[in-house]
């Protein structure tokens, strides 16, 4: 494996980085997830710009261009002769001193790998996932800023963990308020009694997921009515289809929450039909990694 580290390419025993990086001390840094499909880089371009807008919220200097990185990107894919792969770009504030100052990281830390991700088995993308709500609440936008994809996983880690020890394999989490915002690390949808394709806004708390603004433009185009708006429990538990979106997720349908069944108690047909015209789009669509 050839890990992109500060502009070299090192082995997996020779991509170190140090103690005092404070991405490593404090979580101070962001990162992007980004999947390759059938040779090509999909949304390349979305994902490198939402690196730098979380980086320019956080005053942190990427010391290269969008262009640069992208290009750093592909070759990263490209040493690893991937096909199909997941690729985590980090970029960490860099070694400092031990101290909160961010001013003493002279030079940020970049890092691109390429490797699979899988994270549920397959099976349950045909049958569909089972799932639960937390007692975790999503940290107030009026905190940290949900938009930045920082360094400072925590919150999601504990939604996991809760989710794991009562057996569930992923969670949804609420906002301060009561209503459903997203999963530890995807965006959630629901179809409601009219067929009306339903998810939450993003000024309510959450990541604005790429794959959840690619299934809003697929969904359109398919004729769906489309509405960014708040919902509770009561609604999710209550919906006739509810699927879960990200990168690493991709699209998987959603059969229960809270031991209610969702529907039919099997994915529906809009979600079979937008997971049908995301894998299309997905293998079709993207920046090709070899010539
Ligand atoms: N919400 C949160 C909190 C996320 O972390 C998404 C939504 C979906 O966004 P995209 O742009 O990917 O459609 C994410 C992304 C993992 C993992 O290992 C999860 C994400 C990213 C990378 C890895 O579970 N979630």
């Amino acid at each position: 494996m050839q890990i992109y580290l500060d502009g070299q390419f090192l082995s997996r025993e020779e991509a170190k980085i140090s103690v005092f990086d404070h991405g490593f001390l404090y979580g101070d840094g962001v990162f992007e997830g980004t999947r390759v499909y059938n040779g090509r880089i999909f949304k390349l371009k979305e994902h490198v710009a939402r690196l730098f807008e979380s980086a320019h919220h956080i005053l942190l200097q990427i010391p290269l261009t969008e262009e640069e990185l992208a290009a750093a990107t592909l070759e990263t894919v490209r040493r690893n002769k991937l096909q199909d792969a997941y690729i985590r770009t980090v970029v960490s504030r860099g070694p400092g001193d031990l101290g909160l100052d961010p001013q003493k990281c002279s030079l940020a830390t970049v890092v691109i790998i390429a490797d699979k991700i899988s994270l549920f088995p397959q099976e349950l993308y045909e049958k569909g996932l089972k799932i639960m709500t937390v007692t975790t609440r999503q940290r107030s936008a009026n905190t940290q800023e949900p938009r930045i994809k920082s360094l400072n996983y925590l919150n999601n880690i504990l939604v996991k963990i809760e989710a794991s020890q009562t057996g569930s394999m992923e969670a949804v989490v609420l906002n301060d308020q009561g209503f459903v915002v997203e999963g530890s690390g995807s965006n959630i949808f629901i179809v409601n009694k009219k067929g009306e394709l339903l998810t939450p806004p993003s000024y309510l708390g959450i990541l604005e997921g790429i794959t959840r603004n690619t299934v809003l433009e697929l969904a359109r185009e398919e004729g769906l009515t489309v509405h960014k708006v708040p919902f509770t429990r009561h609604d999710l538990y209550i919906a006739q289809e509810c699927f879960l979106t990200g990168t690493a997720a991709e699209l998987i349908p959603v059969i229960s929450v809270d031991s209610r069944t969702i529907g039919k108690g099997s994915p529906g047909p809009v979600t079979k039909k937008l997971m049908d015209r995301f894998g299309q789009y997905a293998r079709q669509d993207g920046t090709p990694v070899y010539p």
